[in-house]
């Protein structure tokens, strides 16, 4: 990793240090995505079958997985992974149970009352990726809270073949419809509904820049009124270490996040250039035992090391950056975290790798990255729940109002406004007076 001295570089060699890669916009991209959700549009199901014949090699008449099918899949399941499912499904529970919004129910003046109300979305569509890595825990990371939030239809979409995992891991969410389609063309479908598909109201779940970039499309389609997650963009994690660091718990960490894919972001500040030497020299070591080294090469090759002056510059350094993970290893981790101002997600101590937050402490694994940290909050039961406001005046509640909104009306030049309160006092004035 190439390593720089944040108090040496410029200004403007400080910000290219902590900038991402380019996002690229790919017009090819946009309009094979754009030709998949057409198809998918026009002919339903039929071209939900085509695409898997195409893309996924799998001829499949049935798209939705039948109870047989579930049943078997979960059969195959080791015992260990089931136990290490459930481990992780009751603290995901438990953090995602604690996190359930108290009705707000205030009188801001005498007699008016106000209320934020939270209700579940009722139809929610997760998307979990195929390829080389299975991601069981991601299934859980959206199904458990979609359940939680009490969304009434839980769809899971995926490519075929399913991983056996994949699939014990709905069930056990308490998920039934489970649907044989990936990429592009099964976000058509959740946006659109086909004959088997249904159509829901927001998408979860990463992919590959196919899923991304149909994500993208379906949300500002003035046809679909579907929603999505949140931007994506490459994983990555910036670590903050001082001298006391564990250089190969810093090296496996920057690693576990490389591994995700080429693309991602990998980044170790420090104060002592010591540590980041060790690290250097754990990375090598560590690196050739991987089974996907040359993807963690890949993704090492364009991270950074930047040295700073103290503690106090790390978190300045990382607040600029916005990491979607950052590990503090640190003497004291705990007192930088006051300084944290955008993260997706904080692991604090040498004890607290990536990896727990991935799987099993119980939080979320599905963060904002490409620095939307700083406007994007980590998933959460919010996610799966919208909200509403309530409004109630008595006639005092009106009255003493009445003037404030009368007037603000007429400024507005708003007369129908004003009007609507001007009929209700003289008509409550007239009651007063029968009286
Ligand atoms: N680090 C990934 C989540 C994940 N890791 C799933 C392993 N499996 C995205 O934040
Ligand atoms: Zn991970």
């Amino acid at each position: 990793m190439d390593i720089l001295n944040w108090q040496t570089l410029t200004a403007a060699d400080q910000q290219t240090a902590l900038l991402r890669s380019p996002l690229i916009g790919d017009a090819n991209l946009e309009q094979s995505v754009s030709a998949i959700i057409e198809a998918v549009v026009n002919e339903g199901d039929q071209a939900l079958r085509r695409f898997n014949n195409q893309f996924d090699n799998v001829n499949i008449n049935q798209l939705k997985l039948s109870v047989d099918e579930v049943a078997l899949a979960c059969a195959a399941v080791p015992t260990e992974l089931k136990q290490a499912i459930a481990q992780a499904k009751a603290n995901i529970n438990a953090f995602h149970r604690a996190q359930v919004a108290t009705q707000i129910d205030v009188e801001t003046q005498p007699g008016v009352r106000c209320e934020l109300r939270t209700e579940p979305i009722e139809k929610v569509g997760l998307y979990i990726p195929g390829g080389t890595a299975p991601l069981i825990s991601t299934v859980l990371m959206l199904a458990l809270p979609a359940k939680i939030a009490g969304c009434a239809q839980r769809v899971l979409v995926s490519p075929p073949p399913i991983n056996d995992a994949i699939i014990y891991a709905a069930n056990e969410c308490g998920i039934t419809d489970i649907y044989q389609v990936g990429g592009a063309q099964a976000i058509a479908a959740l946006a659109f509904g086909t004959e088997s598909v249904p159509q829901v109201d927001k998408i979860f779940g990463p992919g590959n820049r196919f899923v991304t970039e149909a994500k993208r499309a379906v949300s500002q389609d003035s046809r679909a009124t579907v929603s999505i997650d949140m931007p994506a963009g490459p994983s990555e994690v910036l670590v903050i270490a001082d001298a006391n660091a564990n250089a190969e718990f810093v090296a496996a960490d920057l690693l576990s996040q490389a591994e995700h894919g080429p693309d991602s972001q990998v980044m170790l500040v420090t104060d002592s250039s010591t540590l980041a030497d060790k690290v250097n020299q754990a990375l090598q070591q560590q690196l050739l035992q991987l089974s996907r080294m040359e993807v963690a090469k890949t993704a090492l090759d364009s991270s950074r090391t930047i040295i700073v002056a103290d503690m106090e510059e790390a978190a300045t350094v990382s607040n600029l950056y916005g990491p979607e993970h950052l590990i503090i290893q640190t003497a004291q981790p705990r007192d930088i975290l006051p300084q944290i101002r955008a993260a997706g997600s904080v692991f604090l101590g040498a004890y607290t790798p990536e990896s727990v937050g991935d799987y099993a402490s119980g939080t979320n694994h599905v963060l904002p990255t490409y620095g939307y940290s700083k406007t994007v909050s980590s998933l959460s039961l919010a996610d799966f729940s919208r909200r509403f406001t309530v409004q109630e005046l008595t006639p005092t509640g009106l009255a003493s109002l009445a003037d404030a909104v009368m007037t603000l009306a007429a400024a507005e030049q708003l007369d129908a406004h004003k009007n609507a309160v001007t009929l209700r006092m003289a008509s409550l004035n007239t009651a007063t007076k029968e009286a």
